[in-house]
């Protein structure tokens, strides 16, 4: 392995969050006027820029869902590069969405709202784990499922009688949710806003990931399969992405939708667990309905690490035959690969990086291990004092927050670093090319355009264009696909592998 890269240059507001006006003194607000903010947070040089505008958080349009009609609600993402969020007129509300790596930037919004003279509430992830660090920063907070406590805490302020803190948990029926409102996004801004949840949970608790956070108790839910349709309908959009934690958890859920999907003639991503496989045939229901892209957690290759994890997943050694079931199906694959855990030593790297190359993945994404406050690997790694910081901040994947046990931290960073640039660099893109050549141009564009040209999107993003760009490239997918959707039909055991198509890569 050889050392990598300097890392590139970030432009500087994709660094460094927009200023904001002085602290205020209390001004008119605008009643029954409501704002929603996703903060900014720093991007990462070595990833693509393109995955902050693939499609919007669902939080907010869903919460925008459930607001009363006579409130007026609007929407702002400070990611999409257009500065700080509107202050004129002063809503009464201000609703902000936290997760861990933007929170420093959520509470100083809610600061300066509240010296405006707003009601801010905050919800999301970081609240549900750090409930008290997030209340010295609000005037009321929603830990749990904000589509139930919105309209409460609406009518609370209407009557004067804001709480402190509202709870709710994930256990109500999905059918009573009220749709996204998916009409107050700046639709120019993304490559499709079509962001739809099937089903919530996962059937695994992987004691890295935020499922596994003391006090979520987040049951697998499923919704009605018409609601979803009637979702998808509603946006008309070619290209829909399922921001489902894992929307194959459970199969016999999965086919039905996918029966319910193919009729409609879009095209679709969505993350899942490689068990996804274990049988060909919802493969084949997969890629009938649409499906050209999956994003699958692989985290490691070391079976030990897995087991540490508790993840209940296939051997490893089984993930290649698997990959290429996907392929054959022209489903592209996005693999995510954790690095850092506790039986990862210096080679990690070039072995995944490897296997990736071996295996033709289209694409990959890396992740420093990352102890996400209230879950079992935080609680372990501070039990072995091995946490290094509580900057949230850097809780990003990018960084390095804690002490590895077979490497040193510089050793960790460095190896992420150099898996990104092997991945991304022309030799590699070149080694992972389709075996079916006339699937390679379309495999090397989205290579190029998409994990290659980080000025480029920084272009689009600021000046809004990108939806003009990539909804023509994503309509010709689509079209692609719909052609190719024969050959899937009538692809026998032993097959020929179908050709890959597409313009974008599931979870980018
Ligand atoms: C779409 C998505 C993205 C998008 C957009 C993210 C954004 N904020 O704009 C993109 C691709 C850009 C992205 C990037 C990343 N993401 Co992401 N992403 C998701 C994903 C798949 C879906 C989010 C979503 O729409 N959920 C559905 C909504 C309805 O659920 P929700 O967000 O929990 O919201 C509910 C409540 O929390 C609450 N609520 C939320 N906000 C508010 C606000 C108010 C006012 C109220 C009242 C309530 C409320 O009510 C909502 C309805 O019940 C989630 C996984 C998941 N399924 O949630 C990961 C997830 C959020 N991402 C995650 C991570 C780690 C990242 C990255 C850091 C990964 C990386 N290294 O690249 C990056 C960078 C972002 C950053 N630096 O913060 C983690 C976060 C872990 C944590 N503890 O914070 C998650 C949970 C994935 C995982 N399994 O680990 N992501
Ligand atoms: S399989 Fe993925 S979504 Fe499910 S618990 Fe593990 S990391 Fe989380």
């Amino acid at each position: 392995m050889g050392e990598p890269r300097r890392a590139p240059s970030v432009p500087a507001d994709m660094a460094i969050a927009p200023a904001l006006g002085p602290h205020g003194v209390g001004r008119a607000v605008a009643r029954n006027c409501a704002l929603l903010v996703n903060p900014f947070y720093a991007k990462d040089p070595r990833a693509s820029f393109g995955k902050h505008v693939l499609t919007p958080t669902l939080a907010l349009t869903s919460i925008a869902g459930a607001t009363p009609p006579h409130w007026e609600v609007r929407y702002w993402d400070e990611n999409l590069l257009q500065g700080p969020p509107p202050a004129d007129p002063l809503p009464q509300v201000v609703g902000i969405s936290v997760h861990l790596t933007f929170a420093r930037r959520a509470y100083e919004l809610a600061s300066w709202y509240r010296s405006q003279g707003s009601i801010v509430v905050l919800g999301g992830l970081h609240v549900l784990s750090c409930p008290e660090e997030a209340l010295e920063h609000a005037d009321a907070i929603a830990i749990g499922d904000g589509v139930q406590l919105w309209p409460a805490i609406l009518a609370d302020v209407e009557r004067g009688q804001l709480q402190r803190r509202y709870t709710a948990d994930y256990s109500r029926p999905y059918a009573l949710d009220p749709p996204p409102r998916r009409a107050i996004l700046p639709r120019e801004s993304f490559l499709t806003t079509t962001s739809v949840i099937a089903t919530r949970g996962c059937h695994n608790r992987c004691g890295f990931c935020y499922l596994a956070t003391e006090g979520l108790h987040m049951p697998y839910r499923m919704r009605e399969v018409q609601q979803v349709v009637d979702e998808i309908v509603a946006d008309v959009q070619p290209y829909v992405v399922f921001v489902d934690n894992n929307l194959g958890s459970r199969p016999a859920y999965l086919r039905k939708l996918c029966a319910a999907l193919r009729p409609l003639g879009i095209i679709w991503s969505a993350a899942v667990t490689i068990d996804v496989t274990d049988d060909p045939t919802l493969v084949r229901d997969m890629a009938l309905s649409g499906c050209t892209g999956v994003f699958v957690g692989f985290e490691s290759l070391n079976e030990g690490n897995l087991t540490d994890a508790r993840k209940r997943t296939p051997a490893p050694v089984d993930y290649a035959r698997r990959v290429a079931l996907l392929h054959r199906y022209g489903i592209q694959v996005n693999g995510s690969f954790v690095l850092g855990f506790d039986h990862d030593g210096p080679d990690v790297f070039a072995r995944t990086v490897q296997w990736i190359e071996d295996n033709r993945l289209e694409c990959a994404t890396f992740h420093i291990l990352t102890p996400y406050p209230g879950t079992p690997l935080f609680r372990q790694l501070e039990r072995e004092g091995r946490i290094l910081h509580r900057d949230w901040d850097q809780y990003d994947t990018a960084h390095v927050v804690f002490q590895p046990k077979h490497m040193s931290c510089d050793e960790l960073d460095r190896g992420y670093a150099w898996c990104y640039d092997t991945l991304f660099s022309h030799a590699s893109i070149w080694k992972r090319r389709p075996s079916d050549s006339s699937a390679v141009l379309a495999y090397l564009a989205m290579s190029y355009l998409y994990k290659r040209s980080n000025r480029f999107w920084h272009l689009l993003i600021r000046h809004r264009l990108t939806a003009a760009l990539w909804r023509p490239l994503i309509e010709h997918s689509r079209q692609r696909h719909l052609k190719l959707r024969p050959q899937l039909e009538a692809l026998g055991v032993g097959d020929e592998a179908a050709r890959a198509s597409q313009c974008v890569s599931a979870g980018v």
